[in-house]
């Protein structure tokens, strides 16, 4: 184990061009076209209890990401798995946050024309991260419907190439605060539900389990939700949801990376269902953690190698 006093790595630990550096020495160029453009793909995925949950679906969805934006990455499957798994064994975290990002890369100057530049890859391992902390999950937290945000249409930007436009997800973060809520739930130009900052949205309406189709990023916490849905015998649709039909639902859970399947207690100050997690939540919920120690799921970091 790692002793945060004195190692420089404890905090995080970084890969950037080439080497492993303490996360707050990490620097990127900063003409790089992933910070001045958002033109890049990442994936985030988690490290719970010394063990890597579903790192060949995040890759695949990397590589995808990439192959849909015409990025190159600098380097293979098996060495951008390597270098996920060294970054977390340097930092002796066993509950991380590993991010990967690749960028378009850094311009000659004047360049504008995206074909010429040469992709880069970034990657990194933090302490693990709650978008809503547990003691909050077992109470359930609060969400409102953006009525001053929508997400931004996939025929601007992609939501199933994992991106950086956060513009709309932050501005919707600050209208859930000013409406003394926490999270924002964005609806699309139509009405129907997409997602929120760092999360996929579910909802149990007239007792089938619903999740937007189109529009949302296909998160990996959204496919575990779905597959444990339909192996418990819960009915489970993946359909456009209308914003409306929220208002009906008697459980609704948010999926993400960062702190698994959330309950929601509240939605625009009302409760729903009980005002408490309900029973089809908590039983996935459960089940989502359970499966972090599946070997089928998960594979260990060799911390001491
Ligand atoms: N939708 C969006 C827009 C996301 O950014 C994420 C993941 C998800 C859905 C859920 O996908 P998955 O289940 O594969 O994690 N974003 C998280 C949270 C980012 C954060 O720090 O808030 C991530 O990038 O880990």
């Amino acid at each position: 184990m790692t002793d945060p006093t004195t190692d420089p790595f404890a905090e995080g630990c970084a890969w950037i061009e080439g080497e492993y550096v303490p996360i707050h020495e990490a620097r990127i160029p900063i003409l790089d076209t992933g910070f001045v453009r958002s033109d890049l793909t990442y994936d985030v995925v988690g490290v719970w209890q010394g063990r890597f949950f579903r790192l060949e679906d995040h890759l695949d969805r990397l590589l995808a990401g990439c192959q849909r934006i015409r990025l190159i990455p600098p380097r293979s499957r098996e060495e951008i798995r390597a270098i996920m798994i060294e970054t977390v064994r340097r930092s002796g975290l066993r509950d991380a946050y590993v991010e990967v990002v690749v960028t378009r890369g850094v311009p000659g100057q004047g360049e504008r024309d995206p074909r010429k530049l040469s992709a880069r890859l970034y990657a990194y391992a933090i302490p693990y991260v709650w978008i809503v902390r547990p003691e909050l999950q077992e109470r359930g937290t609060d969400v409102i419907v953006a009525r001053d945000t929508r997400r931004i249409p996939p025929g601007s930007v992609d939501p199933t190439v994992k991106n950086f436009h956060w513009g709309d997800l932050v501005r919707g973060l600050f209208e859930a605060y000013d409406r003394d809520s926490l999270l924002p739930i964005l609806p699309d130009g139509d009405g129907l539900v997409t997602e929120g900052p760092g999360f996929n949205v579910f909802a149990l309406v007239d007792g089938v389990l619903r999740t937007p189709a189109r529009g949302v990023l296909h998160g990996i916490t959204r496919k575990t939700a779905i597959e444990i849905a339909e192996e418990s015998g819960v009915e489970m649709r993946v359909e456009d949801l209308p914003v409306g039909s929220l208002y009906r639902a008697t459980e609704i859970f948010l999926t993400s990376t960062a702190g698994g399947v959330i309950p929601v207690a509240h939605l625009d100050g009302a409760p729903v269902g009980t005002g408490a997690p309900g029973p089809v939540t908590s039983k996935i919920r459960d089940r989502y953690w359970e499966l972090h120690t599946d070997p089928r799921l998960s594979e260990a970091v060799d911390y001491d190698s």
